[in-house]
């Protein structure tokens, strides 16, 4: 008889709970955070506390490019010695592993900005045809100055008189033009000439000049796949190609599209974080990265018919606002408040208040259907490229044939769902206000002043040594660091030591939830030679400049400084730095290598994907300098990373030979005002 073994009681593991202040420096999101514990409504706050991230992933040597692998070729804990023996079942070394992880990143960012932008030019194209009735060319002083940009001509010529073009000629041309530079099939991308001449000319000793956007991205596709590209530094030759395809190329057009269609930003004011929510409107949250979609959102929802159904049905209006990058996209045009970063999105249905979330692509949470599934909350996908698998998720495709009939649908099944709120509404009430809204020509305008219009000013205070240096600090939030911690602690730090901060996606979120969008903002944290500056002028220490595309708005900022002059003819040589503190996805790696390959020094956070390949990871960090005047550099640390920055920003200023400018400056008002007389 077979003796029956003792039945050994499962044992319960335990579920971790978060601890909300461990999870955010943000008051509201703590509320939240512990709001969703209180209710058992699971977040991402929670699955990173029991899923901890794959060790030899995090490293970039995992290879799973074909079927004899995975091949993992984790560091040894001693690191190496000697000669690196690890390879792959095809012989791949822990380079080639890496470096070409490395680049099929910089292809799936590249390829989500670009996309982006391609769905723009189409909308565009129609718009310039007036095939729709929603789309119209808004910003006519822009659409010229684009035309130049790509070559399409303003006047034409008529009995021997340069007359002016037709706007709507003009208009379908640059639409041809700027889509024709996703596919031609000879020449160059036309906007590399924006650059400073001897950035063109290092990228075309290098040979790294892109052809046209799609075809970079799919190279990287074929060189990474089994038994191609070889060579870590052949490899990344191919990312830097595509990268420049994204900064310079789709990113850029998407941009610059972007405000002919909606208008270019100009300063205005708003305000930020959950609290934006109001308890007693129809709150509609639109969330994702195109503006296509939000446009008809925020026109459709101004509408008074829609106004006076929403309060037929017992609210006193609708509240619009936003998450991740259409919230910069929908407050740098317009002032739409601004609901919350990449990191809140589950937290804003978790409010109760959420009548309807409207998403496009990129960086939407496919949790957020479960969270939605505990509340009354409408989730809406609208994209036809990002759908969702949970039955509750409603699909309402969005085209610009019929995109206000879309929009309606849409912002009349919010108000519809206003009666279903549960009793459970608890919207944390923190927000803070903000200025956004500096889009290269308000820039101009307001560090140039109306009487130059140039950058000179600002270069002007580079020189004497008010500011110290420029940072464009951007980028996500990543669930394995304290939501804002890094980015928050960056930026203080930075403008404390008199640099100026240019900033984006989440992290533009992050510094207008902490306060530090204000031009007030200047006399509690900065240093005095910026808050003197931004008290001139009237600005904040922190300039919002839009959202991830908007990245390209930094590149011709960077740009305009060399033009304005005396701070060196490339933006590898005047005191500039970048960072994406928190970052998490590949749309980051791909700014991240564009902005080193346009010259600047780049920290990031975290980590780096290429820890597990020091070759490789010293090529990136040390050696690409040599080639580019930027490179990568990775600092977890807040502080030790904006030291970093700071140091690089006065080697710069040493190499200029403006370093003894500032010494003085900081001196005292007396020995100033002799220095001056
Ligand atoms: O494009 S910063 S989390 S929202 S990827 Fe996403 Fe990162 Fe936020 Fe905008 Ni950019």
């Amino acid at each position: 008889m077979v003796e029956e073994k003792p039945k050994v009681a499962k044992l319960e593991k335990k579920k971790k709970v978060v601890n909300p202040v461990d999870a955010s420096i943000d008051v509201a999101s703590q509320e939240m955070i512990a709001r969703a514990t209180e209710l058992g409504v699971e977040t991402i706050f929670d699955r990173a506390l029991s899923m901890k991230p794959c060790n030899i992933g995090i490293q970039g040597t995992c290879c799973k490019n074909c079927a004899m692998g995975p091949c993992r070729l984790p560091l040894p804990k001693g690191g190496i010695e000697g000669e690196d023996e690890r390879k792959g079942l095809c012989g791949a070394t822990a380079n080639t592993i890496a470096a070409r992880n490395f680049i099929r990143m910089i292809a799936g960012g590249a390829s989500a900005h670009s996309d982006h932008g391609r769905c723009v030019a189409e909308v565009f194209m129609s718009a310039a045809k007036k095939e729709t009735e929603a789309y119209k060319i808004k910003d006519e002083e822009k659409l010229l100055q684009v035309a130049g940009n790509l070559g399409v001509a303003t006047t034409v010529e008529v009995d021997g008189e340069e007359l002016d073009r037709d706007m709507d000629e003009i208009a379908v041309e640059v639409a041809e033009v700027a889509l024709n530079e996703w596919g031609k099939p000879e020449g160059e991308l036309l906007y590399l000439k924006r650059a400073p001449e001897a950035r063109y000319e290092i990228w075309k000793k290098q040979g790294v000049l892109p052809r046209n956007i799609d075809r970079e991205i799919v190279e990287i596709m074929h060189r990474t796949h089994m038994g191609v590209d070889q060579d870590y530094k052949n490899l990344i030759k191919q990312g830097t190609r595509a990268a420049i395809a994204d900064g310079w190329g789709g990113s850029m057009l998407a941009t610059d599209l972007q405000d002919i269609l909606f208008g270019t930003p100009y300063p205005l004011q708003s305000e930020a974080n959950l609290g934006v929510m109001k308890e007693d409107h129809v709150n509609i949250i639109v969330h994702g990265h195109e503006p296509v979609l939000s446009e008809m959102i925020i026109a459709v929802s101004q509408k008074q018919e829609l106004i006076d159904y929403a309060k037929k049905k017992g609210a006193k209006g609708i509240q619009l606002s936003g998450i991740c990058c259409t919230a910069n996209e929908m407050l740098q045009r317009h002032g739409v408040p601004l609901c919350g970063t990449f990191l809140q999105q589950e937290l804003a249905i978790i409010t109760g208040a959420c009548d309807a979330m409207v998403v496009d692509i990129q960086c939407v949470m496919q949790n957020l259907a479960n969270v939605a599934k505990c509340f009354h909350t409408k989730l809406i996908t609208t994209h036809p490229i990002a759908k969702m698998e949970q039955d509750n998720v409603i699909h309402i495709e969005f085209d610009e044939h019929h995109a206000i009939e879309d929009a309606e649908r849409i912002v009349k099944m919010a108000i519809d769902n206003f009666e279903n709120r549960g009793a459970e509404v608890m919207i944390p009430q923190h927000k803070a206000p903000i200025v956004a809204g500096f889009g290269l020509e308000s820039t101009e305008y307001h560090l140039g002043g109306s009487f130059r219009g140039t950058y000179y000013t600002l270069n002007d205070n580079i020189i004497n040594g008010r500011v110290r240096g420029v940072a464009g600090v951007v980028g996500c939030n990543n669930a394995r660091t304290k939501h804002n911690l890094e980015h928050i602690t960056i930026c203080k730090e930075l403008i404390k030591n008199d640099v100026l901060v240019l900033t984006t996606g989440c992290t533009a979120i992050a510094c207008a939830m902490e306060g530090l969008l204000v031009p007030e903002a200047a006399a509690v944290h900065c240093g005095p030679g910026l808050a003197e500056v931004c008290e001139t002028v009237g600005i904040p220490p922190i300039l919002h400049l839009g959202s991830c595309v908007d990245n390209s708005r930094i590149l011709l900022a960077a740009t305009e400084v060399v033009k304005a002059g005396g701070l060196g003819n490339d933006i590898s040589e005047w005191p500039v730095a970048g960072s994406a503190p928190e970052w998490m996805s590949e749309k980051a790696i791909s700014i991240g290598h564009y902005f080193v390959v346009s010259g600047v020094y780049t920290v990031f956070g975290v980590t780096l994907p290429t820890s597990g390949a020091p070759v490789f990871h010293d090529y990136l960090t040390k050696d690409l300098e040599k080639i580019y005047g930027g490179m990568w550099d990775v600092e977890p640390d807040p502080i030790k990373h904006a030291h970093m920055m700071i140091a690089h920003i006065d080697k710069k200023r040493k190499d200029l030979g403006i370093d003894k400018a500032r010494e003085r400056v900081l001196m005292d008002m007396a020995s100033r005002q002799a220095l001056e007389a």
